[in-house]
């Protein structure tokens, strides 16, 4: 039996073994698997952080052959759920979303889903009563990471600190489950006080003003700052030197995502701790799209690892730091 097939030399090989060796040989050399078109629905650019993130995003999809369809919410919830849904109106094969707040995601989701178009999110999670909606999150522990900065404080002032607490966007599972892990963490010290708790949205301008009216109203009886996030923390720290407190000495400043500005910063002596929050989180994200979009069941959760950051490990850890 002959079989001419375009591009082959028209010669029948002499047993059927070989005859599927030669097909499959064939079908292996036809067109590549189909390149992929993503929407990346971002939070904005309120810190390094998250810039960081948008860089591993995005270096990830140009290494993987990925179109990359990226929006830039500008903090904004309204503007991410018009992203989304305009992704699905393009018809992408799949979403990355790093959801600004916690609620209100539902609706968009649904109609993903009923796109089949697998969501993956991204650094935070949400609170949807049907799991089904999304096909992963990728992030840290932000629960653990509170607890682990509770942890090292404690260490640090013998379990005595009257706190004044940092705390990042309202809604946002970061600042909900940091501040849970720090209260559970610092629960177990009487002497351990958050004397007030405000939020400055996770952003380095804001958690400068916050700190300095703090200081005004609440002066030497602050000994500590807790902020949910390195930005915040570097703005306080500005407010305290220009008040004459010494942050890192007389005001112990702690707080998280590890970023180089917070490891310059331990470096001076000004800082005293980061906790990290990993936000290269482009290669994970793009192995869970790559089994999502072929119908692989993916966890519902992978927890990124996190390290403490303190001034007896900044100097010789910061040329290292990828962010
Ligand atoms: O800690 C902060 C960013 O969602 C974990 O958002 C992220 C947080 C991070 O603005 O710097």
């Amino acid at each position: 039996m002959r079989i001419n097939t375009p591009g082959s030399a028209g010669i029948l090989p002499a047993s059927i073994p070989a005859l599927l060796l030669f097909l499959l040989a064939a079908i292996s050399t036809a067109a590549p698997a189909k390149k992929l078109t993503v929407g990346f629905a971002q939070v904005g650019a309120e810190s390094a952080w998250r810039t960081a993130e948008t860089q591993s995003i995005k270096s990830e999809a140009e290494k993987r052959g990925v179109t990359l369809k990226f929006s830039d919410a500008q903090g904004k919830q309204e503007n991410q759920i018009r992203s989304v849904r305009n992704f699905v109106a393009q018809h992408v094969d799949a979403i990355i979303l790093a959801p600004v707040v916690e609620t209100g995601w539902s609706p968009v989701l649904q109609e993903a889903k009923r796109a089949k178009i697998p969501v993956i999110l991204v650094d935070r999670g949400i609170k949807v009563p049907d799991e089904s909606l999304y096909a992963t999150l990728i992030a840290s522990d932000f629960v653990e990471e509170g607890r682990m900065a509770a942890e090292w404080l404690a260490k640090k002032t013998a379990g005595k600190a009257n706190i004044v607490e940092l705390q990042g966007t309202p809604g946002a599972a970061p600042a909900i489950d940091r501040k849970k892990g720090f209260e559970e963490g610092i629960k177990k010290h009487p002497e351990m006080k958050i004397i007030t708790s405000q939020s400055a949205d996770f952003r380095r301008g804001q958690g400068k003003e916050v700190m300095e009216a703090l200081i005004k109203k609440h002066g030497n009886e602050i000994t500590s700052v807790y902020a949910h996030n390195d930005h915040m923390a570097l703005g306080a720290v500005q407010a305290l030197d220009e008040a004459g407190r010494k942050p890192g000495t007389d005001v112990i400043v702690l707080s998280i995502d590890g970023i180089r500005d917070a490891f310059q910063s331990m470096v001076a002596g000004k800082l005293n701790c980061s906790v990290e929050c990993n936000p290269l989180l482009g290669p994970m994200a793009f192995d869970a799209i790559e089994k999502a979009v072929v119908g692989q069941k993916l966890p519902k959760r992978t927890v990124v690892q996190d390290k403490v950051f303190d001034q007896s490990n900044a100097k010789e850890l910061i040329a290292s730091r990828q962010y």
